[in-house]
C-alpha cells in the first residue's frame, strides 16, 4: 500500500516512523510519502493561503498549489494498477469509522490532503473528483486546527489492518467497533494494587466463565456508554444471556429491543 500525505507541516508525521506503522514501512508492507505543499507554490513567499471570497474571519487555502501537488502525485503511477483515492479530513465530512478503515486498508494507494486555516478552496475537491475517488471525512464532533491529527489517526487505523502488519491478526477480532460492542476491561499482575483486586473469575482458569464474564462486561459497557451502538446491534447476534444482561442495564429492565427507541435520545443511565 502506498500513502501520500500533503501538508504544510510535514514534521507532524515524523511519529509515523515509530511503532507499528514504522515496522510496516520497514517491512515494505506500507510506503509513506510526506510532501510539503509549499513545494508547489509559485511565489517567493511560498504563499498557500488568501482571504475568503464573501468575507469572514481567517484565511482559505489557495487551489493552485493543491492542483499542482495532486497533478504531480497522479503523474507517478506507482503502484502500477492503483487507482488512488483522495481522502480529505474536514469537520464537515462524514464520520470516519472502523468500517472505512477496513475498506481503505484494501486499497493500493491513498492520498491524504491536510487542510489548515479555514479550510481548502472547495474547487480542489470538485476538480479532484473528476480524476479520482474523493472522500471527505471527519474524525469526530470536535474542532481541530487542521487535518494533520486526523490523518495521523486514520493512517494508524488503516495500516494496522493491512495484512501482515499486526503479528497476530486474531487480536483484531474482539476489538471495540469490530463487532459493534466496546471492549471488556483488562487486568494484569499484581493481583492486588492499591487495595484494588482483580475479578475472581479471571483468576479461575475457567475459560468458559471468563469468556462469559468478558461478553457481559462488553454488553454492559456498551449499553451504558454507547446505547447508540446497542440499537445498531443485529438481534440475531444476541443470545438469551445477552438479552438478560442488557435487560438489567437498560432502564425499565426491558430487552435490547427497547434500545432502538432510545436511538434518538438515549436516556441518562446512572453509571
Ligand atoms: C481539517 C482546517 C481548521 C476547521 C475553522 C478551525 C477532521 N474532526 C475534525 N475536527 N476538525 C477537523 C479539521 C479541522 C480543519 C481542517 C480537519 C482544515 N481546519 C478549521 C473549520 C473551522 N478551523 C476534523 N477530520
Amino acid at each position: 500500500m502506498r500513502l501520500d500525505i500533503v501538508t504544510i507541516f510535514p514534521e507532524y508525521f515524523r511519529p509515523l516512523q515509530l511503532s507499528l506503522v514504522g515496522k510496516a514501512i520497514n517491512k515494505g508492507l506500507v510506503e509513506v510519502g510526506v510532501h510539503d505543499l509549499r513545494r508547489w507554490t509559485s511565489d517567493r513567499h511560498r504563499t498557500v493561503d488568501d482571504t475568503p471570497y464573501g468575507g469572514g474571519a481567517g484565511m482559505v487555502m489557495k487551489p493552485e498549489p493543491w492542483g499542482r501537488a495532486l497533478d504531480e502525485l497522479l503523474l507517478d503511477p506507482t503502484p502500477s494498477d492503483a487507482e488512488p483515492m483522495l481522502i480529505v479530513p474536514t469537520p464537515s465530512g462524514e464520520r470516519f469509522t472502523q468500517e472505512y478503515a477496513h475498506e481503505w486498508a484494501a486499497e493500493k494507494r491513498l492520498i491524504f490532503a491536510c487542510g489548515r486555516y479555514e479550510g481548502i478552496d472547495a474547487r480542489v475537491v470538485e476538480h479532484a473528483a473528476t480524476r479520482m475517488r474523493v472522500r471527505e471525512v471527519s474524525l469526530g464532533d470536535y474542532v481541530l486546527n487542521g487535518g494533520e491529527v486526523a490523518v495521523l489517526a486514520m493512517v494508524e487505523a488503516i495500516t494496522r489492518l493491512v495484512p501482515g502488519v499486526i503479528g497476530n491478526a486474531g487480536s483484531l477480532v474482539e476489538e471495540s467497533h469490530e463487532d459493534g460492542l466496546l471492549e471488556y476491561p483488562v487486568f494484569t499482575k499484581p493481583p492486588l494494587w492499591h487495595g484494588h483486586g482483580v475479578p475472581e473469575v479471571l483468576l479461575s482458569g475457567h475459560h468458559g466463565q471468563i469468556a462469559r464474564w468478558r461478553r457481559d462486561e462488553r454488553l454492559r459497557r456498551t449499553a451504558l456508554r454507547r446505547p447508540d451502538m446497542i440499537a445498531r446491534l443485529d438481534p440475531a447476534d444476541l443470545d438469551a444471556r445477552d438479552r438478560e444482561v442488557l435487560a438489567h442495564v437498560l432502564p425499565g429492565g426491558d430487552t435490547w429491543t427497547q434500545a432502538a427507541q432510545f436511538q434518538a435520545s438515549p436516556p441518562a443511565v446512572a453509571d
